[in-house]
């Protein structure tokens, strides 16, 4: 019987959802299938065809924390996730080509964006990307007042939370459906590979080829 060795065991983290979705093909590419679907299975840890390979599901933000730490060998996030938690412990060899969206300042149709940072003021952003937007309003010379949350940004300048939010935007029509425009285009996101450095030095072996199949399949896109 053969058996793999623990040491050369993969762990792949994925969020579910689109990052899931779009990296299914991908791993098609590494001949690796996953043999469940955690849409509706409640289990966090998957199998895949190959026994030396598994994927564990966690929040699209946790995914740079478990492969900093090497709980997962290996993992995708967003450039969003990967900017705000910093690339601590962290390779980070491929983009791959997928979720695409982008990072805009939006406000309300209304607020007159352009005359208020002309006239120097002080506005409020409400954002889950604190980070992100701290240091586009530096480079800009903006003076803000950032309101960390959670989620649902587009509702915060509807309610008198801000005057502005720091959100990502795909096709636009949640800021259309809440009377919102974009005023500022911050960055271009997709979503990265990214790999623990340990792990990458001692199971190079197994990680080569999928990190191969990774970038041919996503160049191809
Ligand atoms: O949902 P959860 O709070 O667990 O975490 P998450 O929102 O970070 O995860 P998830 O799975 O929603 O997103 C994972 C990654 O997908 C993000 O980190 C991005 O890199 C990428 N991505 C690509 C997006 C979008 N497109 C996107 N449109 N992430 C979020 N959105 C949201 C956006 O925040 C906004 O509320 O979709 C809404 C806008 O979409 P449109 O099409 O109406 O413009
Ligand atoms: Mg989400």
């Amino acid at each position: 019987m053969t058996t793999t060795p623990h040491n050369q065991q993969l762990t792949l983290a994925l969020s579910k959802g689109r990052i899931f979705e779009e990296t299914l093909p991908l791993l098609e590419a590494a001949g690796i299938r996953v043999t469940e679907d955690p849409e509706t299975s409640r289990k966090l840890i998957l199998a895949t065809n190959d026994p030396a390979v598994r994927v564990i599901i966690v929040r699209a933000s946790d995914v740079p924390t478990y492969v900093q730490y090497g709980a997962a060998d290996f993992g995708v996030a967003g450039k969003d996730v990967l900017q705000e938690h910093g690339g601590d412990g962290l390779y980070q060899p491929i983009d791959l080509n997928i979720a695409h969206c982008r990072m805009s300042v939006a406000v309300s149709e209304g607020f007159d964006y352009a005359t208020a940072v002309r006239h120097g003021a002080r506005l409020r952003v409400a954002t889950k990307y604190t980070e992100i937007a701290r240091e586009h309003f530096a480079s800009k010379g903006v003076h803000v007042d950032l309101i960390k949350l959670y989620g649902s940004m587009e509702l915060a300048p509807l309610v008198g939370l801000s005057d502005a939010i720091v959100d990502l935007v795909s096709t636009g029509n949640t800021l259309r459906a809440n009377h919102l425009v974009e005023v500022e285009h911050i960055m271009e996101i997709s979503s990265r590979l990214v790999v623990n450095q340990a792990a990458l030095k001692l199971k190079r072996e197994r990680l080569q080829p999928i990190l191969e199949a990774f970038e041919r399949a996503s160049q191809g896109k």
